[in-house]
């Protein structure tokens, strides 16, 4: 069962955040799917998905990537997206310091540039450490950087908060940014 979740919240991802088009499913403007078309596209290429197994990955789901709309008929990503959606957050205060987790390899391009947000829409930050240091070790060997969000704040740069609890900013210059 585990397994069954856990390749359904891979699928979710690959579809609700990046290509929903593999399967011939159109988002509305603020990433939502209606739940009933989801399903039915997703059968009719081959991918096993029902109402249940929907309803559970989005309680189980180890870090609460998606959620459904009041009555349930509706299901988006909380955050990660490559493709364009309004996920009409509003901007708040961050906590003097938030963490990025990344590669050691990557770190010469960040002090370089700063960080980017590459192929998403934000550059994803964590309010704590060991959680930075997890999505750090998804790329290599990992290390912590922080960010000095208030002065970033100060100097006029926004701060969305995720349903799901990562911060998310649009580029973080390398000034506000220190090892460890
Ligand atoms: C790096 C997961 C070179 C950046 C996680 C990162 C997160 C640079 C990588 C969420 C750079 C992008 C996002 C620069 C940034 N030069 N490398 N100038 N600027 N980078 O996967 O933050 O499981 O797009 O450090 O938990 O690793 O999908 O971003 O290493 O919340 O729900 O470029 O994905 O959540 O990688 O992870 P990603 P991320 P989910």
């Amino acid at each position: 069962m585990k397994k069954k979740n856990f390749n359904a919240s891979k699928f979710l991802s690959y579809i609700l955040r990046h290509k929903p088009e593999v399967i011939e499913l159109s988002l509305d403007e603020a990433g939502w799917a209606v739940v009933d078309e989801l399903i039915f596209k997703a059968q009719r290429h081959g991918y096993g998905l029902d109402r249940d197994l929907i309803e559970r990955v989005v309680v189980d789901n180890d870090k609460q990537r998606f959620c459904l709309n009041g009555d349930h008929s509706k299901i988006r990503a909380n955050q990660g997206h490559s493709v364009v959606v309004d996920l009409q957050l509003e901007s708040q205060n961050p906590p003097s310091i938030l963490f990025h987790g990344t590669a050691i390899r990557f770190l010469a391009g960040i002090m370089e540039q700063g960080l980017l947000a590459q192929e998403r829409h934000h550059v994803h930050l964590s309010s704590n450490v060991a959680q930075a240091r997890e999505v750090g070790r998804r790329h290599g060997k990992p290390v912590v950087l922080s960010v000095a969000a208030r002065h970033m704040v100060a100097a006029g740069h926004l701060f969305y908060l995720s349903r799901n609890g990562v911060w998310l900013t649009e580029h973080v210059p390398s000034q506000y940014l220190t090892l460890g």
